[in-house]
């Protein structure tokens, strides 16, 4: 095994987490309706349900709320956060937004506005649910063109990431003009936040502009990407991570964001064009009523300054390493454990392959969500559903959609979790696996109408 990466920083400041007994977790399990999300955080041990906004700032980010200026128009934290843009991706122009969402809901309406005809569609390696909500809304449709490599969990391929290039061809020229825009995720969260490559983002980009096609980033996991790349394309080998983001960042028109993940920071978005100033005025206009005004879009002037902050130590390379080698550890524990997993490892999370653990549980019984409630039981760690529950049903038919993936996310919060507490969590899945014959799969009591997995209340089957 790898020789293991200490954390790159000293602990400053600690919050107690208290572990509960099984009877207390069983408890807290049937009230929330066997759903991890309705569960109260305290009774949580160890919280890996999203990597959102859940990360810890530094110590040069806590300074920096101190510096907020709470100017309703114009603060200078707008203007060092819309600087930072400029370096960071050499985009033109930024607005702020409370986060990736709030990026989402004041662009797309303008890209559908931009197609002549109904129900556009949205081409993406893998859409994250709230984007294909964004996208629905807006009036089109969201595809999802992943690489076919992704969905074997089994095998080790380096751009899990990817878009299926062919099929990307073919869907382009059968839509023609009706294409709103082509949305480059990286990481891919979805497929188990991997990577996409450098010859992947821009062979789709020069596809897309041969066609008049907007490229939109969505950029959540931009620091980790370029880390990535950096790991595994020997052309990149002595790249600096900074150069490495300009070149993924030139190959789009405009990007969106949340900033709760690589831009380390609790609450924040972007949405920043490279040189579309119609757009981007468009786009303004939106935000005004949605998000706020448009130098402060949602956040207060300390937030904005913690994430100028943020965005740059996110490209450090002792931190990247840390990070991306602290997921790793984990995968390597689990497979050790004969637990399977999505190989190799992502950028934020593990992703254990429910289908696989769990074979005698149905689809539409949710293994991967069985498997989160299950883990919950066993140690009080907090997993999250990439599967059948999160894909939902179709908006036409009312029909489940099939869903390619039935992962369970071990989503590691940045710079909040030692080495330690990854062997607490993979000593836990290693021990449910001994059992994972006797878990059963769940049934709906109370099931949303859409994006059911925060809200539904399940029983076992
Ligand atoms: O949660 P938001 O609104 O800041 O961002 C939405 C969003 C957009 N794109 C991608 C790739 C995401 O992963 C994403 C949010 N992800 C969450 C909340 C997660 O748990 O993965």
């Amino acid at each position: 095994m790898a020789r293991r990466i200490p954390e790159p920083f000293r602990i400053k400041m600690v919050e107690t987490i208290r572990q509960t007994t099984a009877e207390d977790r069983r408890q807290a399990l049937q009230e929330a309706g066997w759903n991890p999300f309705l569960l109260k955080a305290e009774d949580v041990y160890i919280d890996l349900l999203t990597d959102s906004g859940t990360g810890a700032m530094s110590d040069r980010q806590w300074a920096g709320l101190m510096m907020g200026d709470e100017a309703y128009a114009g603060s200078r934290n707008f203007h060092h956060l819309a600087d930072t843009v400029r370096e960071v991706f050499g985009y033109a122009h930024t607005i702020p937004t409370h986060q990736g969402r709030g990026a989402e809901q004041i662009l797309f309406p303008e890209l559908v506005k931009r197609c002549r005809r109904q129900r556009p569609v949205f081409l993406s390696n893998y859409h994250f649910d709230t984007t294909k909500a964004h996208v629905e809304l807006a009036g089109a449709r969201a595809v999802n063109v992943l690489t076919p490599q992704a969905l074997d969990t089994g095998t080790a391929y380096d751009w899990k990431g990817d878009f299926d290039l062919p099929r990307l061809r073919e869907i382009v020229a059968a839509e023609g003009d009706n294409v709103a825009a082509v949305i480059i995720t990286i990481t891919c969260n979805s497929a188990g936040g991997q990577p996409v490559s450098m010859g992947n983002i821009r062979a789709v980009s020069e596809l897309a502009r041969a066609h008049g096609i907007p490229v939109v980033i969505d950029a959540a996991r931009f620091a980790e990407n370029a880390w990535f790349i950096r790991q595994r394309d020997p052309a990149y080998a002595g790249a600096s991570i900074a150069s490495i983001v300009r070149e993924m960042f030139d190959c789009g028109d405009m990007f969106t964001m949340s900033a709760k993940k690589d831009g380390l920071v609790n609450i924040g978005g972007l949405c920043c064009f490279k040189e579309d100033e119609a757009l981007f005025r468009a786009v303004q206009v939106n935000c005004v009523p949605m998000e706020g005004f448009v130098t402060y879009g949602g956040l207060a002037g300390r937030d904005m300054e913690a994430l100028a902050i943020g965005l740059k130590e996110g490209l450090d390379d002792a931190f990247l390493s840390y990070r991306i080698g602290q997921v790793a550890y984990l995968g390597e524990r689990l497979r050790e454990g004969g637990v399977p997993i999505q190989t190799p490892t992502g950028g934020h999370a593990v992703f254990v392959d429910a289908r696989l653990l769990l074979p005698h549980i149905p689809a539409e019984q949710f293994p991967a969500h069985a498997l989160a409630c299950e883990l919950y039981l066993e140690g009080g760690v907090r997993a999250v559903e990439i599967g059948s529950l999160l894909l939902g049903r179709n908006p036409q038919t009312g029909k489940q959609e099939p869903s390619p993936f039935e992962l369970m996310r071990l989503t590691i919060p940045r710079r909040v979790y030692t080495n330690d507490h990854m062997d607490y969590i993979a000593d836990c899945l290693i021990e449910v696996k001994k059992h994972a014959g006797a878990v059963r799969g769940l049934t709906f009591e109370y099931e949303p109408p859409i994006l059911r997995h925060f809200m539904a209340r399940l029983r076992p089957v």
